[in-house]
């Protein structure tokens, strides 16, 4: 890998950035409770900071939303989500209720108790910081799995905390009324949430991805309207609708796996729908696909991913290029290669479109057993608009692109003028510099 420092999104970043102040004013917050002796001000600090772990959580929905409607996924961006996550939904919301804790047993009279509060809500933090590793790293390969998640998000477990809190401190709040003896054992039952969160965040309990299936491609009216119902109700009745909302989602995982066991099928299905992000016909990203075939009958596989990918949904192919006969790079002895490239233009996003040319290689046989090995049909992603990302299943721009000429030939002949966004060199100039590498 290159030393070169990629350019950041700068979007996104702000979005996270957003994030981790929430996260740090409502760690200040919680310390500032502390400060005052009186219980109002207790009180208000408390909410302030629960709704600041609210707030942070809409900062976190967004920028990964931004980075991919702008095709702006990055490295950086992944380790800055996950950096901040940890400070937001995992130390913020355990030190929320260890103070919560401290303060109702201290001023109730109860002997205080200073391990066990700190045992309970560390365990919290320790399951964050491992869930947040663990989700960085388990990028699966199958796009289907953008639709759920293992193990609750450390965002659903914070909402737990902060809507527990508003549900007992809200000023409106039906609890507000209640008798000290009745609050303080409330008080108890939520000390043990952190444990209970701590575990299901580590856990392998599936839980489906609510903001891309609510959110994503086109939906009838009716889900609009209950969109809208959803929010003016939580906006009316936020003391209770964030507790019932987020506590009703971290329960629906191990409560519908257990119902799956039981019944012995499949309740929940994921959508068919992960490619509707962009809106149909709508502009979309130029891409760069390579086509490579030295199996059988080279032609007829390469006509038949042309073919295809003109049927792929919110694409269209801009061009084609000529065939061209080429002597394999790397791999064992094999036939020659016929090689091409096409340009589209797609709504799909990189991983969808990934998915699809997969897809496509299957079709006609495509078995990985040899790397470079003789291949019936090789459909590689080589740009995708300005995109620069790297995961364990994607590379862009392609890895090796700029050193094939049985790549950059045919491309350069139907997209000389497309930029590599990481040397910032058009396709024709990184032709002209591979078959002169001597040039100064
Ligand atoms: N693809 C490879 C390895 N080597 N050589 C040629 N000429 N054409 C290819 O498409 C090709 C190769 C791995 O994808
Ligand atoms: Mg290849
Ligand atoms: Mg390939």
């Amino acid at each position: 890998m290159s030393p070169r420092i990629k350019p950041v999104a700068i979007l996104p970043t702000l979005c996270t950035l957003g994030n981790t102040f929430c996260g740090f004013l409502a760690i200040s917050k919680i310390a500032d409770a502390l400060l005052h002796q009186n219980a109002e001000a207790f009180r208000q600090n408390i909410v302030f900071a629960a709704w600041m772990i609210v707030l942070a959580m809409v900062f976190d929905a967004l920028d990964g939303k931004i980075a991919r409607l702008t095709n702006q996924t990055t490295d950086f961006g992944a380790q800055l989500d996950s950096l901040t996550d940890l400070i937001t939904f995992g130390v913020a919301p355990a030190f929320l209720v260890k103070v919560v804790a401290d303060y109702t047993f201290t001023t109730n009279g109860v002997v205080y108790q200073d391990k066990l509060p700190l045992l309970l809500t560390s365990v919290y933090a320790i399951c964050a910081a491992l869930r947040l590793a663990r989700f960085t790293l388990e990028t699966e390969p199958d796009p289907k799995a953008h639709e759920t998640f293992k193990g609750l998000p450390s965002p659903g477990a914070a909402g737990v905390i902060a809507g527990t809190v508003l549900f007992l401190f809200e000023k409106d709040s039906p609890l507000a009324s209640l008798d000290a003896a009745t609050r303080l054992t409330l008080v108890k039952v939520f000390l043990g949430m952190p444990i209970a969160l701590g575990l299901l965040m580590v856990s392998r309990v599936e839980y489906v991805h609510l903001v891309s299936r609510w959110f994503k491609g086109r939906k009838p009216f009716v889900h609009l309207l209950m969109i809208v119902g959803l929010v003016f109700v939580a906006a009316t009745w936020h003391e209770v609708a964030f507790f019932v909302a987020f506590t009703g989602y971290a329960i629906a995982g191990p409560g519908l796996a257990l119902a799956e066991r039981m019944l012995g099928r499949k309740l929940f299905v994921p959508d068919d729908d992960e490619d509707d992000d962009a809106e149909d016909g709508g502009p979309g990203q130029t891409a760069l696909i390579a086509l490579g075939s030295n199996l059988g009958d080279r032609e007829a596989h390469l006509r038949f991913a042309i073919e295809q990918l003109r049927r792929l949904p919110q694409t269209r192919v801009t061009a084609v290029s000529a065939f061209l006969e080429t002597q394999p790079v790397g791999g064992p002895p094999q036939r020659p290669f016929l090689n091409a490239a096409v340009k589209i233009v797609t709504g799909l996003s990189p991983d969808g479109l990934l998915a699809r040319l997969a897809d496509l290689e299957k079709a006609r046989g495509r078995e990985r057993t040899v790397r470079d090995g003789p291949r019936t049909l090789d459909l590689d992603l080589v740009l995708f608009g300005t995109t620069i990302c790297e995961t364990p299943t994607l590379t862009l721009p392609h890895p090796r692109f700029r050193d094939r000429a049985f790549v950059l030939a045919p491309a350069a002949e139907i997209a000389g003028d497309l930029v590599d966004p990481v040397s910032g060199k058009t396709v024709a100039q990184l032709l002209v510099a591979l078959r002169s590498p001597k040039a100064p």
